[in-house]
């Protein structure tokens, strides 16, 4: 099973179990996509009997491939009883996941299940369930009523400790329900389900319709659901699975104890500069990730982010050059051929921020030293919510953002109001003098110097 049939899965779960099938002779495999939010893939891949292309884009592309991996594509909203009974299923060994940070409904302070959420709230109270959390808890409630065995459930969201964060909110989940049936639920996952963690990488923009043009030259068939990817993919997953898995090491993954390095390494260099660039980039109205690290001085930013704040305070996994890391991720962003927009990039900022560029604020101030540059990039985060209307920011946390933003939009008053805004940023981080000091200063160039000033303040910095 897989939760959450976007354009990332599709490049990547679906791929590395298609090549993991083809290079093992193990054809036993196969996996039932789940929408989440919207039908569209499902309705997509339902007339193409699940196949959809890969076209790569960028030095070393291969030619575009047909992807099979995929043998049922089912709507989660439109039919979610389907999606418990499939969990239950005990045909079912691996439920994997992609539905992005905001998809796992969980309080960032206390990275326990959000229980003041709304449709967290139905599902427990039993209605067919929305959320994927609740659609996996039930489906495990009903496989352990089915007898159907143990299953592992593998988070691939760019979140630290993605497996542990899961197991957690699935546990709260069952937790919360009736009496009766929680004792029992809570220990029968004790014993048959395991939530190891992973780290995934691959970068994946979302199709256009010149993206489907150019697949139907290349392949003499029009695909909807085709998708373009970078030629470079990357999966580390930690090796505690309760009930088989496809041999994905033969398709190139890797299987590492050590996923919370692997992760907090990608998601404070490569995800951290991802954002940083976005931010600056909507700033200096350019559209493409690769657009706004072709700009020098955004590029030094970036780059002065990774070196001197991120990496220092990270813990790298053996086998990974630090510097190494960074230069190659710079040279993945430079990738013209794959459309990759800052608008994209920049969405869900306030899901994003606090995992990816918080750790190495506080690392930095912590060594004695300022974060210059992890600062720069909120403060460039700050700016473009204040500046978008609440209707256009593509964010879950929109209208609360706004609520908070003063009416002047002056940055002495924009500043301190979206540091007290606590979803997205502890009190005493709130309350720092020097943090607050450096967000001042680059908000201020933001906006009154315009891009080339910011550019003439970066390289000066
Ligand atoms: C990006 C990621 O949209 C985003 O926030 O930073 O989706 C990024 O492309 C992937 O994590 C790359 O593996």
């Amino acid at each position: 099973m897989h939760l959450g049939l976007g354009a990332f899965a599709r490049a990547h779960t679906a791929v590395f179990t298609e090549d993991a099938m083809l290079a093992a002779g193990d054809y036993e495999w196969g996996i039932i996509g789940v929408t989440q939010r919207s039908d569209t893939v499902a309705r997509q891949l339902a007339p193409q009997d699940g196949l959809f292309t890969v076209a790569e884009r960028g030095d070393g592309a291969a030619p575009a491939r047909v992807v099979s991996s995929i043998v049922e594509a089912i709507s989660g909203r439109d039919t979610p009883e389907l999606v418990v009974e499939r969990i239950a299923a005990a045909a079912t060994k691996v439920v994997t996941l992609t539905i992005t940070e905001k998809g796992y409904r969980f309080d960032p302070r206390t990275h326990t299940l959000d229980l003041d959420d709304p449709e967290i709230q139905a599902d427990l109270a039993g209605q067919p369930p929305r959320t994927a959390i609740g659609q996996i808890t039930r489906g495990l409630q009903q496989r352990a009523l089915n007898g159907a065995g143990p299953v592992t459930v593998l988070s691939c969201d760019n979140l630290p400790g993605n497996g542990e964060l899961t197991g957690t909110l699935v546990r709260g989940f069952a937790a919360s329900l009736p009496t009766s049936e929680s004792g029992s639920l809570l220990a029968w996952l004790q014993d048959n389900v395991t939530f190891p963690s992973t780290m995934v990488d691959r970068m994946v923009p979302a199709s256009t319709e010149g993206d489907l043009a150019a697949v139907e030259q290349e392949l003499g068939l029009r695909d909807e659901a085709a998708v373009v990817a970078e030629p470079f993919k990357q999966w580390v997953i930690e090796d505690n699975f309760a009930a088989g898995r496809p041999r994905w090491e033969d398709a190139g993954a890797f299987f590492s104890a050590d996923v919370p390095a692997w992760e907090a390494a990608k998601l404070r260099l490569l995800n951290a500069s991802h954002s940083m660039l976005a931010y600056l980039g909507l700033a200096a109205g350019k559209e493409t990730i690769s657009d706004a690290v072709a700009d020098p001085a955004f590029r030094t930013a970036c780059r002065r982010m990774m070196l001197e704040e991120a990496l220092p305070t990270i813990a790298l996994p053996a086998g990974l050059d630090g510097g190494q890391y960074c230069a190659e991720v710079l040279r993945r962003f430079a990738n013209p051929a794959l459309g990759h927009t800052t608008a994209k990039v920049g969405s869900d900022g306030s899901q994003k921020i606090g995992l990816r560029l918080i750790p190495t604020i506080r690392g930095t101030f912590d060594a004695g030293r300022e974060p210059r540059w992890a600062a720069l990039a909120i403060a460039a985060w700050m700016r473009h919510v204040a500046i978008t209307p609440a209707a256009d920011l593509n964010d879950p946390l929109a209208a609360g953002l706004h609520a908070v933003l003063p009416a002047t939009r002056m940055p002495e008053d924009v500043v301190p109001a979206l540091l007290g805004f606590r979803p997205a940023f502890d009190q005493d981080l709130a309350q720092h003098e020097g943090f607050t000091g450096l967000l001042l200063h680059w908000y201020r160039i933001l906006e009154n110097n315009g891009p080339e000033g910011l550019g003439n303040e970066i390289n000066h910095g």
